[in-house]
């Protein structure tokens, strides 16, 4: 059996999108430990697809039960594919989750949800320069107007590989350290050590845990910034680019910031 994971922000259209793959297929519990509703089902038509909810996030950090159950999830059984659902009217804020989301080297799909209204937001987002800056499958859909949600099943069975973005050389350099000096091989948890995460953490020696705060140490020097701001900004910056070189007023023509 096939797992597709639905991820998003709140309001993406995720539980429209989930109700619609799934139809009355659908069980409905509780995550293990946590009051988080647990809610998965069969993709209506094919039953050999089992299609996984999660909370809706806005980032993985975890400061809430739902990050907690999603990151638990993503870390310790990951599902075959990913498809992250975003609110496409607010591209910027979306990539935010996308961006860590792609951190677990997770196949990926992207759903740019609520298509129908970017139009009449007068913008327009270039999918296909899209797909090629985030290195995902881009897939156009409208929950509201049932518009291609099988096409993003379809787009999510067929992608195998997924390659994390890169940031600025400095910060590559350091989380090239930190993979030697703690041992994680996910992408994910060499930035979780490097932001001083507690989970990450937890499973660290104290030997480990000075290497990584010299590695820190040094980078926060040479980046003349702290170790959360150089991540989030990092984010940013590279969500910037990407959004100024996709997303286009088509009232004036000019790029445009989402
Ligand atoms: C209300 N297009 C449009 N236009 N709307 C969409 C789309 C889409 O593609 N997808 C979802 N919506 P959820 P999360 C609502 O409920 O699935 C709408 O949090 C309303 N409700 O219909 O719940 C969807 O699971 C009264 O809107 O998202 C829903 O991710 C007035 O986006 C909202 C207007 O969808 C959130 C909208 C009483």
């Amino acid at each position: 059996m096939k797992i597709i994971a639905l991820l998003g922000n709140p309001n993406s259209g995720k539980t429209s999108i989930f109700n619609i793959l799934t139809g009355s297929n659908q069980q409905v519990g509780n995550w293990p430990g946590v009051t988080v509703e647990r809610k998965s089902g069969f993709y209506k038509k094919d039953k050999s697809i089992c299609i996984q909810d999660l909370p809706g996030l806005y980032s993985l950090s975890p400061y809430s039960p739902d990050e907690q159950v999603a990151r638990d999830f993503l870390s310790k059984t990951p599902p075959d594919v990913l498809i992250n659902i975003v609110d496409s009217t607010n591209l910027e804020r979306s990539l935010y989750l996308t961006l860590q989301l792609m951190e677990f080297g997770i196949p990926m799909v992207l759903a740019l949800n609520m298509s129908d209204l970017v139009e009449s937001l007068g913008k327009k987002i270039d999918t296909e320069k899209l797909s090629y800056s985030l290195g995902l499958p881009v897939v156009t859909t409208s929950a509201i107007k049932n518009k291609g949600l099988d096409e993003a099943v379809n787009l999510a069975l067929k992608t195998h590989e997924i390659k994390p973005l890169d940031y600025d050389h400095r910060l590559e350099g350091a989380l090239s350290e930190i993979a030697k000096v703690t041992g994680f091989t996910s992408r994910f948890d060499q930035i979780k050590a490097f932001e001083a995460d507690k989970i990450a953490l937890s499973v660290l020696t104290e030997n480990q845990k000075s290497e990584l705060e010299e590695i820190v140490n040094i980078t926060e020097k040479i980046m003349a910034d702290d170790r959360e701001s150089i991540i989030v900004n990092e984010r940013y910056d590279l969500i910037g680019h990407i959004v100024n070189l996709c997303v286009s007023d088509t009232s004036t023509g000019k790029a445009n910031m989402t």
